[in-house]
């Protein structure tokens, strides 16, 4: 059912006010007493123990960062390293009562919150558990070094392992956590809770969101928090992040058995400092980050500003927001004041502060303070503390020396395929959790499901489609896909704008909200950022999502998140997460320059993306139902120029019942023997129709190939084509210069160079803005200029004049205007 929000003129012009209710700064005022009435003496002691083992850890990087060696240990770290001295108490103070199922997701500098939020998992799990993890990590790879001759506890084993295992990932050793793909900015260890920390500053901003929502989407306990820091405020990802996060539908329209507002606390690890920049004062105007939370909705996200620079208060605080966050009152937004002593990063001269400033909030070290506090209350004595803080040390000092062992701790050999072989995980996951699917009807009652059935699913008997308005088309093909997939994987949701009401942008989805709770399909902001980075997340956490962008020219509001993000996490676990998300793109026309282009190239340029475009109701519901079925990032382009196409190449028709296409297998549209067409997108058409032509008009066979995927590509079926011609024509849509087929052109010259008669021609789009509708035959390639390119750098036809110019010397004079 539509929903129906009804906005009434009288009410919308009515005088009123907004009103803001003040936000807490600094507000934390318990007792010694009242912290000691909720804290034992071994949690204050452990507070101190984890401060103190995050400063040793770094320090001990600052100084083989910046001398190359430490307390006799020489190592050269080529790699960065960005500290977080200083901030220790914000980093304990976030992790001290978050649980192994809360989640964290971090930043460049996030050393701090890892450990912290490790070492308060091994507090919580069990041995058996912890034990459990340790030998199935990486087939215990981590364990075997750390285990050998240790006597102590599964506690204190678990401690050094994951010591170990972080500076082995920082160290870039096969023993690391993510076996060195990921490195200190992306180092995380999922088992504690600890997702991927980002190197691209505010990138967790739009990625947590998406993991709040699969806790909630999939009902599954605890909270997530996204530590990011004052400068990433500037980031318009984080601002789309917290907009998706605060969507009034949660608690509006979705089921209230799902728990309410996402459970997601934006946590600013406030220093004052971009990197020499200062949102305070310099480059923000907002003041308090926490005013922030003001404009985002009417709890104000419930912000505060909190001391950071004691664990207490900031203990208080993650309690407190905790429960707000599991009542589904989300989201939060925390400003936590901390400051880093240490560089942005060990080679950083501090050019950009006094050093009396520094020296100021040295003398105010948490650490220090921590120490005199719980001295002075007799909390705990000063022998305890100095016990702990050597035990932590010395374990922190024996990990760093065996990570930097690199016999003991060796890093991928020479030549080694490791990064290649986790790029894609190529599983076949039919659900991603047992549950039944929910559902608001039976599919078969489905109106579109029956709709559908009425269509024509094969072409005319001239080979033709079927008319438009009876053919089974390229919409039914997605959306049966889409559907059948719908039904078995309870965890599969879709979003993204327009896409429950409206029946998706173009149609795709009609039928499909009164298929699907709105947990499972429901409308976006225009945040595109936040919808590729929640889909992310959402799949990080082990959910299939499918999200939708309206047109591929809004990619580039996408940009990070779909290159940086949706490309790599999968390798940069080293194959551990799985990225099942298919991301759904339009390719326009008519609509002029930012709204017609062929974006595929991007796409293909970016390791870590399939990028499928088929053009048939045939190939697009089995390449859909791949897609579907899999467990890697699939950029699934669709060309609005087909959507109502019906199929005119498999005879039989499209089947009405379940079948898959391997992606990256090209499809021969047309058989011949003199020369070789291969297209991707919509160009196969163009391809089809130049075929005839030169079959009628001059007596040759064109073979037309549709790559279908522009990756992966399986390049058999195009050399054996191109064996047989010797000649080699490619067309798209896409801008001719710098494309997929200028790719797949120079590799068939390498491929198959003895067998060509000519160099491989690539006729794309001309490298212009695409014009308004009624210029775009002087853009997209038409069939004559397929005749043209042929004759004129392939194989001359008789008597043909062309009509426009696809020389050589055009190739050429073109390339020099840069056009
Ligand atoms: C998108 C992006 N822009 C710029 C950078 C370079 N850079 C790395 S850290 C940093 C400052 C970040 O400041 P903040 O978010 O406050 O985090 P902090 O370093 O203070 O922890 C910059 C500009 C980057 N990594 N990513
Ligand atoms: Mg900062």
């Amino acid at each position: 059912m539509p929903k129906s929000i009804l906005i009434e003129p009288e009410n919308v012009f009515a005088r009123e006010a907004i009103r803001f209710a003040d936000i807490p700064v600094n507000a934390y005022s318990k007792t010694v007493e009242e912290e000691q009435a909720s804290h034992n003496p071994e949690d204050f002691l452990n507070i101190w123990r984890d401060m103190c083992g995050i400063r040793e850890f770094e320090t001990i990087l600052n100084e083989i960062k910046t001398k190359g060696s430490c307390r006799g240990v020489a190592y050269q770290h080529a790699g960065p390293a960005h500290l977080s001295i200083g901030q220790e108490a914000a980093a304990v103070g976030m992790a001290f009562s978050l649980a192994p199922e809360d989640h964290i997701f971090g930043s460049h500098r996030s050393h701090g919150e890892i450990l912290a939020k490790g070492f308060s998992a091994i507090r919580q799990l069990g041995d058996a558990e912890l034990l459990k993890i340790m030998e199935s990590y990486l087939d215990g790879a981590i364990l075997r070094p750390v285990e050998r001759g240790h006597r102590g506890t599964v506690k204190e084993l678990a401690f050094r392992f994951f010591v170990y295992g972080a500076y082995g990932e920082i160290f870039a050793r096969e023993t690391g956590f993510n076996r060195g793909l990921g490195g200190s900015m992306h180092a995380f260890f999922a088992a504690f809770g600890i997702y991927p920390n980002n190197a691209i500053v505010g990138g967790s901003g739009s990625i947590a969101p998406g993991a709040a929502l699969f806790k909630r989407v999939n009902r599954r306990p605890g909270i997530v928090v996204a530590n990011i820091g004052d400068a990433s405020f500037g980031c318009g990802p984080v601002w789309e992040g917290i907009t998706f996060s605060a969507m009034d539908q949660y608690r509006k329209l979705w089921s209230e058995s799902l728990g309410g507002g996402l459970p997601i606390l934006f946590n600013c690890m406030n220093n004052f400092y971009g990197m020499g920049g200062q949102p305070f004062g310099e480059t923000m105007g907002v003041g308090f980050i926490a005013r922030s939370g003001a404009g985002v909705n009417p709890e104000q996200m419930h912000a505060e500003r909190v001391n950071g620079y004691d664990p207490l208060p900031v203990i208080d605080a993650f309690r407190r927001k905790k429960q707000v966050l599991l009542e589904g009152r989300g989201p939060v937004l925390l400003d936590i004041v901390t400051y880093r002593i240490s560089g942005h990063s060990p080679s950083d001269a501090s050019s950009y502060r006094s050093k009396e400033e520094i020296e100021r909030w040295r003398q105010a070290d948490s650490i220090s303070a921590f120490r005199k506090k719980l001295i002075e209350n007799r909390i705990v004595s000063e022998d305890a503390l100095e016990v702990a803080k050597a035990d932590v040390d010395a374990a922190i000092f024996e990990m760093f020396r065996l990570a930097a062992d690199l016999e003991a701790s060796p890093r991928v050999t020479k030549g080694s395929e490791l990064a290649g072989s986790v790029m894609f995980s190529n599983q076949r996951v039919e659900r991603f959790d047992d549950r039944p699917p929910e559902l608001l009807q039976d599919v078969a009652e489905n109106p579109r499901v029956q709709q559908i059935r009425t269509k024509i699913r094969t072409p005319t008997h001239e080979g033709k489609p079927a008319p438009k308005m009876k053919a089974y088309n390229v919409r039914d093909a997605i959306f049966e896909a889409m559907m059948h997939r719908f039904s078995i994987d309870p965890t599969m949701i879709a979003f993204g704008e327009e896409n429950r009401d409206w029946g998706g942008a173009f149609a795709v989805y009609r039928g499909l909200t009164e298929a699907l709770p709105y947990h499972r399909l429901f409308n976006a902001p225009i945040s595109e950022a936040a919808i590729v980075g929640a889909a992310v997340g959402y799949a990080l956490e082990g959910g299939r999502a499918v999200a939708e962008l309206m047109y591929a020219d809004f990619i580039g509001r996408a940009g990070d998140e779909i290159f940086n993000q949706l490309s790599k996490w999968q390798a940069m676990s080293a194959g551990q997460l799985k990225m099942p998300v298919v991301l759904r793109i339009s390719v326009g026309a008519k609509y002029g320059a930012q709204h017609s282009q062929d974006w595929t190239a991007l796409a293909h340029h970016i390791p870590g993306l399939k990028a499928a475009y088929p053009v048939t109701p045939y190939d697009a519901k089995g390449m859909m139902n791949a897609a579907l079925a899999g467990s890697d990032p699939v950029i699934f382009f669709e060309s609005q120029k087909v959507y109502d196409l019906g199929e005119m190449f498999v005879e039989e028709g499209v089947p009405e019942g379940y079948y898959e296409i391997d992606l990256g297998e090209p499809s021969i549209k047309r058989r011949g023997k003199d020369l070789t067409m291969l297209t991707l997108g919509p160009a196969l058409y163009t391809a089809i129709a130049a075929a005839e032509a030169l079959q009628t008009q001059f007596g040759l066979s064109a073979e037309v190939i549709d790559l279908r995927c522009a990756v992966p590509l399986n390049y058999e079926p195009l050399m054996d084509s191109v064996r047989k011609t010797g000649r080699v024509l490619l067309a798209c849509e896409a801008v001719e210069r710098g494309g997929v087929m200028q790719t797949v052109a120079a590799n068939l010259t390498q491929l198959c160079f003895d067998d060509l008669d000519a160099p491989p021609v690539v006729v794309g789009s001309r490298n212009w803005i695409t014009p308004a509708a009624e210029l775009e035959a002087l853009f997209f390639p038409q069939p004559d200029w397929l005749l043209d390119a042929i004759h004129e750098r392939i194989v001359p036809l008789r008597d043909y004049r062309p009509r426009t110019n696809q020389t050589l010397g055009e190739l050429a004079r073109r390339a020099r205007l840069g056009v």
